[in-house]
């Protein structure tokens, strides 16, 4: 009985099987017959469809596309490393800020790590900072563990490690980023630089800055700015390849012979301060002679009537000349030019260099219209005057004209008596003049004074203050310079932990009414960060001072939020529009030479546990991180 059945169950089978096959068959060739039937562009359009519709799958298979993007950098577990190793590549997995249509928690709020808890334990609306006037100290309670919860201006809990009395001295037995090895870190800088490099290098070789999103590059003066600021970086780095290809496009590639205004500080900063300091590290007389080309290229600046020099240089017709609206130039701009200047005299055994700059400082030294020791931020050419007196500011304009008042000093053996007293003037002046405490958390800022007013406005570039102070305490300055300096520290790694990015904003206004339930306001205009150094640049020196390793850990979590947000999967690093939204923080597409020549230089020393490596006793950096002799006896 069961023989037949199978029989006819098999030959049902096979003959449904048979009939399935032919008629495939047939339903194949009558595909064929309808698809000849079709005229040409019939055809051509379904084609077409049919493509978009593969390449529109493929380009959502998330698998896939890490795959293609050929991104080292996502990690392969078998690749025999520790596995520290591999946690920490998957920490640079590029972000590709999406398109705001697609943003999918744009109302979200909170660096990461907080977004995470925030959507495991608490109710999150409950502490979203927009539709929350206070900070909920209830749920904030349940969100801590163990240890009480500090509650950002942001009304959400903040990370233990960031809390401003946290004792982080010892944070090498923590899990996380923090108990990374130093060899990690330097890695971790070294990987950056490399990935900002080859973005510079495959879309903007020799020209001053990469475009990262758009793939192309920016001219500002036409001279190879990133690479040339980039020198000492990868020297200091150990990038050996990687230098010795820059050395070969200066050596044969970079020319001063053009006709281009360039701008006097920043040319001398950048250019003149990039190769005078990559031929002290290297001993290269080759950057010797173009830091002499560009040097004496750019002494027209000072033939003016005050000797007050111009902004600007054409550096082929060797003619100079002020802005086109004003016969003003910035204080800081022609106050933070003498280090380099003065060590071209040194070098050259030519004076001519030196005098015109320490004629600019004599000249400023005595100049009215000082408050307290704290200079206006412009100066006139003609008369060399200052002008738009009354306002005096820690911020642009104005700040490195502080900062070079102590490093000339340093660099000049600490014998130009001058220099120290209008420095400590100066210091005396910010505690007098624009110090203050921000409502609720008392966090000391510097803010402004305009005509008597004060206003809690403070720029990220003020963060290279603590910095300065500390070097000054670490060269027998008061000792109450150092606990400004550690104040202040903390005051500029709040700007960047405080935000949803964790990255700070370009500038901050700190909050002093009484019922304050946040410290900082950002306002819309002022939410950009342009990848500055300022911040990292001072927790290297309070490292180097303190060895508190609090410093380091800050600035490791600043250098994984630079990855975060600013990193371009195609090589290069971005400015961003907007540090409040960690959704879309709206990418610039410019990579500012100096992320090259100071941020990440500054975050390898940082991390760095050698006090030999560039000794604050042996250099000082110039304003634009690039080391200079301090000189064994007065020049
Ligand atoms: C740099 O060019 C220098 O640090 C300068 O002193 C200030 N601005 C930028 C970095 O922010």
């Amino acid at each position: 009985m069961l023989s037949p059945s199978r029989r006819d169950f098999v030959s049902l089978t096979l003959s449904e099987s048979g009939s399935y096959t032919n008629s495939k068959q047939w339903r194949r060739q009558s595909c064929w017959r309808k698809w000849k039937q079709l005229s040409r562009l019939q055809r051509s359009l379904i084609l077409l469809t049919l493509m978009l519709l593969l390449v529109c799958g493929i380009a959502t298979s998330p698998t896939l596309i890490e795959h293609w993007r050929g991104d080292t950098v996502g990690g392969n577990r078998n690749d025999g490393k520790p596995q520290f190793v591999v946690d920490l590549k998957n920490e640079y997995r590029s972000i590709l800020p999406e398109p705001p249509s697609e943003r999918k928690d744009y109302r979200r709020r909170g660096p990461p790590f907080l977004q995470n808890r925030l959507q495991l334990k608490t109710n999150v609306s409950a502490l979203l900072g927009e539709e929350n006037n206070g900070p909920d100290l209830k749920n904030a309670d349940k969100g801590s563990e163990g240890g009480k919860p500090i509650i950002s201006w942001r009304a959400a809990v903040i990370e233990k490690e960031q809390a401003s009395d946290t004792d982080t001295k010892d944070t090498e037995n923590q899990d996380g980023p923090a108990s990374l090895a130093p060899e990690s870190r330097l890695e971790a800088v070294r990987e950056a630089f490399r990935h900002a490099w080859k973005g510079y290098k495959d879309f903007a070789w020799g020209h001053d800055e990469l475009k990262p999103i758009s793939k192309s590059y920016g001219e500002w003066f036409g001279l190879g700015l990133t690479l040339i600021d980039a020198l000492d970086t990868m020297w200091i780095l150990g990038l050996k390849e990687e230098f010795a290809e820059a050395r070969e496009w200066v050596a044969k590639e970079l020319s001063f012979d053009k006709n281009v205004d360039v701008n006097l500080f920043e040319s001398t900063i950048r250019i003149l301060g990039g190769l005078l300091s990559t031929y002290h590290l290297t001993g290269d007389l080759m950057f010797l002679d173009k830091a002499k080309d560009i040097g004496s290229r750019l002494m027209p600046a000072f033939n003016t009537a005050s000797k007050i020099p111009y902004s600007d240089v054409n550096i082929g017709k060797g003619t100079a000349h002020p802005p086109r609206w004003t016969s003003d130039s910035t204080v800081a701009e022609v106050t933070s030019i003498q280090l380099e200047f003065r060590e071209l005299s040194r070098l050259t055994g030519d004076t001519k260099y030196k005098l015109a700059v320490m004629e600019v400082m004599q000249q400023v030294h005595k100049l009215d219209g000082k408050q307290d020791g704290l200079v206006p931020m412009f100066i006139n050419t003609n008369n060399g005057l200052f002008t738009h007196q009354g306002i005096y500011t820690l911020g642009a304009r104005a700040d490195s004209y502080y900062e070079y008042l102590l490093k000339q000093w340093i660099q000049g053996g600490k014998t130009e008596n001058e220099l120290l007293d209008d420095y400590l003037l100066a210091v005396e002046g910010v505690k007098k003049n624009l110090l203050n405490k921000s409502i609720p958390q008392g966090l000391t800022f510097v803010g402004e004074l305009s005509h008597g007013h004060f206003s809690p406005k403070m720029d990220h570039l003020v963060c290279f203050l603590p910095g300065t102070l500390a070097l000054g305490a670490h060269y027998g300055l008061p000792a109450d310079h150092m606990e400004l300096a550690k104040q202040l520290m903390e005051t500029c790694y709040q700007m960047y932990a405080q935000m949803e990015t964790g990255l700070s904003p370009e500038i901050v206004h700190f909050n002093m009414h009484e019922g304050s339930t946040k410290d900082v306001d950002v306002k819309i205009a002022d939410r950009h960060n342009l990848l500055r150094p300022e911040t990292v640049e001072s927790l290297f020196y309070l490292y180097r001072f303190t060895q508190d390793k609090k410093y380091q850990q800050w600035g490791w979590e600043i250098l994984q939020n630079f990855n975060k947000y600013t990193r371009v999967p195609t090589g290069g690093y971005t400015s961003i529009n907007n540090v409040c939204d960690p959704a879309y923080p709206s990418p610039r597409d410019k990579m500012e030479s100096f992320f090259l020549g100071e941020t990440l230089k500054y975050f390898y020393l940082l991390f760095s546990e050698d006090p030999d490596l560039i000794s604050l006793d042996k250099y000082v950096f110039n304003t634009e991180a690039h080391p200079l002799p301090i000189w064994p006896q007065a020049e």
